[in-house]
């Protein structure tokens, strides 16, 4: 009987040891099939107990029932230590630090196109001009016939066309054919109307030229509209879009639907009008294109040039963005690179 008393206590103290060196989760869950699982010590031994004569088998038993009891105790006690343990750990591995800087979210903004497109919209807005929208796919006819563009005049050259595989529809090369629908529209009451848009054109995709771009183009149509009216208007605009004391200059140009026809010059926004790369020494910065409607585009559009006259310009948006912002390349607009579109 003793030896089997003296085995208990062997096992006892054996798997207490045992037990104090388990670590984790892990080694308290091997300890327990050591010792109390089917094939562990203690199990061994309760099973032996059968051996022992009748009168030792309940003194025996009892106490390596005590024994077993006390095992499963220290265990549970073990174990809950160790969770304890666990949780400290990973709640301080996961520990948040108020006090660093948080992390900027990153926010979408205007495409540079429609920032500068809606800053022009409300410069000329504010000046009584209401937006028209007119399609970006036209006929031949209203893209050069109707704007005073003959057959097979080099002018038509000067805008490289995009056909589609319908006959006749092409890109627009320019937000000029909207004149011709405001007019359709509105004719014979007098209009000021603004038509900003994209435009298409088959040419070499350079730093200062796109193959897409954006145009706003202007027109007013009245009985006493003159070119002084023109170039307030032109005069007002460069002042709110790039600082007042602006000056202009008019430079004599050629488009079939205006005459006369100019070229818009505001004085150098870097260096006033003293010379710099920007202006390329001439302090100067083209802006637009611009002219008195032709007699024969007021005709089409359904005015009687006898009684009314009009201005119309043309301007990119691109390139004014460029100008006001100091984007030197044009290409970056489209590229889709979203430190450029992130930066301005
Ligand atoms: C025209 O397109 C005329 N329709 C403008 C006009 C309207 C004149 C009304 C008279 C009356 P032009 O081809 O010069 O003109 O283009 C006008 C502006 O569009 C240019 O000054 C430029 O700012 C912009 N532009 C033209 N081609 C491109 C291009 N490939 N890429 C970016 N911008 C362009």
């Amino acid at each position: 009987m003793n030896t089997w008393i003296e085995q208990l206590e062997q096992v006892q103290t054996e798997a207490e040891t045992a037990l104090a060196g388990a670590q984790n989760t892990p080694a308290t869950e091997q300890w327990h099939a050591d010792y109390l699982g089917r094939k562990g010590k203690l199990t061994a031994l309760l099973r032996g107990l059968g051996q022992l004569s009748p009168s030792e088998r309940p003194l025996v038993g009892r106490q390596a029932n005590q024994v077993k009891e006390l095992l499963e105790g220290a265990l549970a006690a073990r174990q809950a230590a160790i969770a304890a343990e666990e949780l400290q750990r990973s709640l301080a591995a996961e520990g948040i630090d108020v006090t660093l800087p948080g992390r900027r979210p990153l926010l979408g903004k205007l495409h540079p196109t429609h920032q500068a497109m809606r800053e022009m919209v409300d410069i000329l807005k504010q000046m009584g001009f209401q937006v028209f929208d007119s399609p970006e796919v036209e006929s031949d006819e209203y893209n050069f016939g109707l704007l005073n563009f003959p057959p097979d005049h080099p002018a038509r050259e000067m805008q490289d066309t995009f056909f589609t595989t319908t006959p006749n529809l092409i890109l627009r090369t320019h937000t000029s054919p909207g004149q011709i629908h405001a007019m359709r529209r509105y004719a014979p009451e007098p209009i000021r109307v603004i038509l900003p848009g994209k435009c298409f054109r088959n040419e070499d995709v350079t730093a200062r030229s796109e193959m897409m771009f954006y145009q706003i183009e202007g027109l007013a149509v009245g009985r006493k509209i003159t070119f002084s009216d023109l170039k307030g208007t032109l005069l007002n605009f460069a002042n709110q879009m790039y600082g007042e004391g602006r000056q202009i200059r008019f430079r004599k140009s050629y488009f079939p639907f205006t005459e006369p026809s100019v070229e818009v010059d505001v004085d150098c926004i870097l260096c006033g009008g003293a010379g710099c790369r920007l202006c390329k020494q001439t302090g100067w910065l083209e802006i637009l294109g611009a002219g008195m409607v032709h007699p024969v585009v007021l005709q089409n559009g359904g005015y009687d040039p006898a009684l009314f006259s009009g201005f119309a310009f043309g301007m990119g948006i691109e390139r004014q963005a460029m100008l006001k912002r100091g984007i030197d390349d044009i290409r970056l607009f489209y590229s889709n690179d979203t430190r450029f579109l992130a930066r301005v």
